[in-house]
């Protein structure tokens, strides 16, 4: 199975431009507790590197692009976010780091939880002890 989980987003533009509304439980398989978005990030700057041992979230890059690297500990896939109008949904026990940030780009996240630090696994060999047994 596909380790990009796109989702088409309810689009309700009409002539006087771009509307997008996200509901959570019924547009998104989860409730959402925390919206958070990362824009300017600085030129060849990456982010993320780690994954989340329970965390669901969408993600959405509703101006610009960039790149997102998933990876279960098994087989890794890329993909180019690049619409306001869909995104995908990243499960728990994925590694992700994101790549290429254009100098517009907005990426807008929807998390299933509060954060947590203790959710987080930051280190790679650990990620694959865990996602490997
Ligand atoms: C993810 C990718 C896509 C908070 O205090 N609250 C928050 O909700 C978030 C997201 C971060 N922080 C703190 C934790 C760090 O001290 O902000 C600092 C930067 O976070 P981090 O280095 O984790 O940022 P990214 O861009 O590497 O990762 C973030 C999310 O943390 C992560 O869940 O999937 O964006």
């Amino acid at each position: 199975m596909s380790l990009v989980k796109r989702l088409d987003l309810p689009y309700m533009g009409d002539g006087r431009g771009g509307l997008v509304a996200v509901e959570g439980l019924s547009d998104v398989p989860f409730e959402i507790r925390r919206v958070y978005y990362i824009f300017k990030t600085e030129p060849g700057v990456s982010r993320g590197f780690h994954a989340h041992k329970e965390l669901k979230q969408l993600m959405v890059c509703v101006s610009g692009q960039c790149d997102i690297l998933l990876d279960d500990g098994k087989s890794k896939e890329n993909v180019t976010l690049n619409s306001p109008k869909n995104g995908i949904i990243v499960e728990s026990m994925v590694w992700r780091e994101l790549h290429n940030f254009s100098d517009d780009c907005v990426l807008l996240v929807m998390a299933s939880d509060p954060y947590s630090e203790s959710d987080y696994i930051r280190d790679y060999s650990e990620f694959l002890e865990i996602s490997n047994v």
